[in-house]
């Protein structure tokens, strides 16, 4: 059977917004590739296409993250007077999961567009870290996605083990699901295929060596799925390390994105959903005598007083006050960045003003008389 854009995750808003491309020819199809200098595309009916960006796109693009991306939908023109199927446009993103880019750089980068739910990988070993489950939740709130976590390799731990870290991790965010999975065992893999359903689109993230491929792998095992757009490459260990993102079509229904492991989840969010996602401790400073508390030794500062009497976890507080740097540090470079690029455009604007004065002025030594 061939597939539809429903399977692909098509909806009634990307329909809407489609129109007026219907009305050039242009056809609708999903990312599920990047090749860096291509994409690659699923079209309506399965086929699957290798298309590029147009000037226009890449023009309208402000940052790197306006760029189409993998689960991207975009207009495609596969017009017969062109060499090539062109990207004409991308739709808007109805969710978006993004971390910072790795390093210095303040830019957003994208890991999946268009994803239903981000699927946290982890183990109640090893792996287990209740402040970067912090930070995933908070990323993923700003995506749009729904939060499910599965605490994996359930067969290497005491059950309390796991079921401590499931009870923290719950604690965490109440919007979140939590499991305990075994890939290992065959246990727990029902869980994220009742996540796929038709259409719907999960995306597998955690560190390196959690079990998110072979979770995968499970899912696919003995099921004939039908799109895998990378293969895994064995690494010098001889373990299978995922190193691109992999997009399969699952045939049962749903679309599934395996990503390489994450080293370090870099903040890409913003104050409120910050607040949204700590409210235990914005509803503490609310209690505070001064508006302006800054939690330190401010009289009457509800926050520290909370932490004195254990009410407050102390370390969930300095992650909360971590986390609220890197934001104000973001933000600072991204505005920074924003000045730069004004200065540079302005820098432009004058050269290009002094290479006309300078145009005119040979014209006039050229032409005196006229
Ligand atoms: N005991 C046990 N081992 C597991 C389980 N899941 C995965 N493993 C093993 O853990 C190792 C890493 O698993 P992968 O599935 O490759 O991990 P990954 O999260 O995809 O890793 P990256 O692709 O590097 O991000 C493999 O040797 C798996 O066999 C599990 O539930 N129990
Ligand atoms: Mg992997
Ligand atoms: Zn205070």
């Amino acid at each position: 059977m061939a597939l539809t854009l429903d399977d692909l995750g098509w909806n009634a808003a990307f329909e809407k917004e489609f129109q007026p491309f219907y009305k050039k020819r242009w056809k609708p199809g999903r990312l599920i590739r990047d090749n860096k200098i291509t994409y690659g595309a699923l079209l309506d009916g399965g086929e699957e296409l290798e298309v590029v960006m147009s000037g226009n796109v890449y023009h309208a693009a402000e940052c790197d993250a306006e760029l189409p991306a993998v689960g991207d939908w975009v207009a495609i023109d596969t017009g017969s007077e062109i060499d090539e199927p062109v990207i004409r446009a991308r739709l808007s993103r109805q969710t978006c999961f993004s971390r910072k880019m790795p390093g210095k750089s303040s830019e957003e980068q994208v890991i999946a567009a268009n994803v239903n739910v981000v699927v946290v990988v982890t183990d109640a070993d090893t792996d287990f870290n209740v402040r970067r489950m912090e930070r995933y939740f908070t990323i993923i709130a700003r995506s749009g996605a729904k939060p499910v976590v599965l605490v994996n390799k359930s067969d290497l731990f005491p059950t309390e083990q796991n079921e401590a870290a499931a009870a923290a991790i719950r604690e965490l965010s109440p919007d979140a699901e939590v499991f305990i999975t075994s890939a290992m065992k065959h246990e727990g893999v029902e869980v994220l295929r009742s996540y796929l359903k038709k259409g719907v689109a999960a995306t597998l993230v955690g560190s390196s060596g959690v079990g998110k491929s072979s979770l995968v792998n499970q899912l696919l095992g003995g099921e004939e799925w039908q799109i895998t757009a990378e293969v895994n490459e064995v690494s010098g260990k001889g373990r299978h390390t995922t190193t691109a993102r992999e997009v399969m079509v699952l045939r049962e229904g749903g679309i599934l994105i395996d990503n390489p492991g994450i080293r370090e989840v870099q903040m890409w969010t913003d104050e409120r959903t910050l607040r949204d996602q700590f409210i235990d401790i914005s509803n503490l400073a609310m209690q505070c005598q001064f508006h302006d508390c800054k939690h330190g030794t401010d009289k009457g500062c509800a926050i520290r007083a909370a932490v004195e009497s254990k009410k407050l976890d102390a370390g969930r507080y300095e992650g909360f006050l971590r986390l609220d740097e890197e934001i104000e540090k973001l933000k600072d470079r991204r505005k920074r960045h924003q000045k730069t690029i004004e200065r540079r455009a302005k820098r432009d604007h004058r050269v290009k003003a002094r290479n006309l004065e300078d145009r005119k002025e040979l014209n006039r030594e050229l032409r005196p008389n006229q």
